[in-house]
C-alpha cells in the first residue's frame, strides 16, 4: 500500500516536471533578472496570492509610480515602419505558408505515381500529413474520410489535393472565428489577456491587434505590462504601445503583476478606453508560479467586475509543432482559455499544427501570425488557410 502510495506521487512528480519542461525548456537561457520565486510557495507567498485583500493591492498601487505613454507619442515616433498591402490577403498567407504548403504539394507529387488509390498510397498519405504536423488522430481521421469512397478507383494528384483541402477546411471553418473586441454596452473596457510561454509572441501579437484598433479602426485602446519579470520585456511592450499609439501602463520592474492589471482597468475605465490588453509573463520557473500569478490576475479583475475577463488569448508558436498541443492542454488547465492565436506561420513547416489544434481542441483560432512586421497579423480564415497548405489555389 506505502510502496503504491509512493510510486503514484513519483508518477504526479514527473508529470508536473514534464509540464515544467514545457513552460519552461530547460535548454533556454536562465531567467533574468533571478526571481526571489521557489519552487515551492512560501506561506507569504500564498497570503500574498490568495489572502491579499483589495485595500492591500491597493496600498501597494498608491505607493508605485506609474510610467505613462499617451496617443501623442505616436507623432513623434519617426521610426514607425508600417508596410503597405502590396499583396493580397491569400497570396501574403500563401507565402506565410510556403514551407508547410511545400512539405505537403512536394510529398504529394512524390507519392501519386500510381492511378488507383491503394491502402500504400492511402497510409503513404497519412504519413505526409504526419509530417506536416497536423497530428496523428486528424491525420487518420482525414485519410479515412478520403479512401472512403474512393478506394480501387482512378487518382489524381489534383483530386487528392482538392480532397485535402475540403477536409481541412470543414475541421477548420467550425474555429475560423475573429475576435471582435466588442464595445461593452456598460461602456465599459472589454479586457484581454494574453497569455502563453515565453517567446511565443505574445508581446508582438499585442503589439499588432492593438495597431489595428487604435489606428486603423479608430478604437481607444491600451495596453498594460503584466510581466513585470523582465525589464526588457516592459520595455519592448512600451515599443509596441508607442507604435500602436495608445496609453501604457506598467509599474516598476519585480512589481505584482495583478496590481498592474488592476491599475491598468481603473484607468482604462476612467478615461473610456474600449479594449485593454493585459501582456503576461511566459517564463516563470514552474507551473505552479505561472499558475498563481494568473490565477491572482485574474481573482483581482473579477473583484472589480465578475464579468472579467473578457478574453483569455493563448498565443502559440506554430514552429514549435506538436509541442504547442502540450501548452494548450496545460493553459487550459491553468484558465479559461478563450481563443487561440498562432504566430510563426511564416518561418515554419508545421502550419498543419493549426489544423490538429482545431480538431482536438475545438477552441476559436482568431488570428494567425504570418511575420514580424506590424501588419503581419490576420484573422484565421479556414478556406483559404487550408488552400494555403495543401498548395491549391483559392
Ligand atoms: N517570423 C515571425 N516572428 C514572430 C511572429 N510573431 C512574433 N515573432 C517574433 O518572435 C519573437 C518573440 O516575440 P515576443 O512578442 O517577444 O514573444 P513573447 O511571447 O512576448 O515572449 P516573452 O515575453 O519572452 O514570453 C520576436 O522576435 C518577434 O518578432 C510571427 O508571426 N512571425
Ligand atoms: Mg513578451
Amino acid at each position: 500500500m506505502v510502496f503504491w502510495r509512493k510510486k503514484k506521487n513519483a508518477t504526479e512528480q514527473e508529470k508536473q516536471e514534464q509540464e515544467d519542461k514545457v513552460i519552461h525548456h530547460p535548454e533556454e537561457p536562465e531567467i533574468e533578472p533571478p526571481t526571489e520565486y521557489e519552487a515551492e510557495l512560501s506561506e507569504d507567498q500564498k497570503h500574498e496570492i490568495f489572502e491579499e485583500t483589495e485595500e492591500e493591492i491597493i496600498e501597494e498601487l498608491e505607493e508605485t509610480p506609474v510610467p505613462e505613454m499617451t496617443r501623442e507619442i505616436i507623432e513623434e515616433d519617426e521610426e514607425l515602419d508600417v508596410p503597405e498591402e502590396k499583396q493580397g490577403w491569400f497570396s501574403r498567407m500563401t507565402e506565410g505558408l510556403s514551407k508547410s504548403s511545400n512539405k505537403i504539394t512536394q510529398g504529394l507529387t512524390d507519392l501519386v505515381t500510381k492511378k488507383k488509390l491503394d491502402q500504400d498510397l492511402l497510409d503513404e498519405l497519412e504519413d505526409l500529413l504526419i509530417t506536416a504536423d497536423l497530428g496523428p488522430k486528424t491525420a487518420a481521421k482525414i485519410v479515412e474520410e478520403f479512401g472512403k469512397d474512393r478506394f480501387g478507383k482512378d487518382i489524381s494528384e489534383e483530386e487528392i489535393r482538392l480532397a485535402l483541402a475540403e477536409s481541412i477546411a470543414n475541421i477548420l471553418t467550425p474555429v475560423a472565428k475573429p475576435q471582435t473586441f466588442e464595445k461593452r454596452e456598460d461602456g465599459k473596457p472589454f479586457v484581454t489577456i494574453v497569455v502563453g510561454v515565453n517567446g511565443v509572441g505574445k508581446t508582438t501579437t499585442i503589439g499588432k491587434v492593438a495597431h489595428d484598433l487604435q489606428m486603423t479602426q479608430k478604437r481607444p485602446t491600451m495596453i498594460a505590462a503584466a510581466d513585470t519579470f523582465r525589464a526588457a520585456a516592459i520595455e519592448q511592450l512600451e515599443v509596441w504601445a508607442k507604435r500602436a499609439g495608445c496609453p501604457f501602463v506598467s509599474k516598476e520592474i519585480g512589481s505584482d503583476a495583478a496590481a498592474v492589471a488592476f491599475e491598468a482597468y481603473e484607468k482604462a475605465k476612467a478615461e473610456g478606453t474600449e479594449v485593454l490588453f493585459i501582456d503576461t509573463a511566459g517564463r516563470l520557473h514552474n507551473k505552479a508560479n505561472l499558475m498563481a500569478e494568473l490565477e491572482k490576475i485574474v481573482r483581482v479583475l473579477k473583484k472589480q467586475d465578475e464579468t472579467l475577463p473578457h478574453a483569455v488569448l493563448l498565443v502559440l508558436d506554430a514552429t514549435t509543432g506538436q509541442n504547442a498541443f502540450e501548452q494548450v492542454r496545460i493553459f487550459k488547465e491553468m484558465m479559461n482559455v478563450t481563443g487561440l492565436i498562432v504566430t510563426k506561420l511564416d518561418g515554419s513547416a508545421k502550419g498543419g499544427v493549426v489544423v490538429g489544434l482545431a480538431d482536438e481542441f475545438g477552441l476559436p483560432i482568431h488570428m494567425i501570425g504570418v511575420g514580424e512586421q506590424i501588419g503581419d497579423l490576420r484573422p484565421f480564415d479556414a478556406q483559404d488557410f487550408a488552400n494555403s497548405l495543401v498548395g491549391a489555389n483559392s
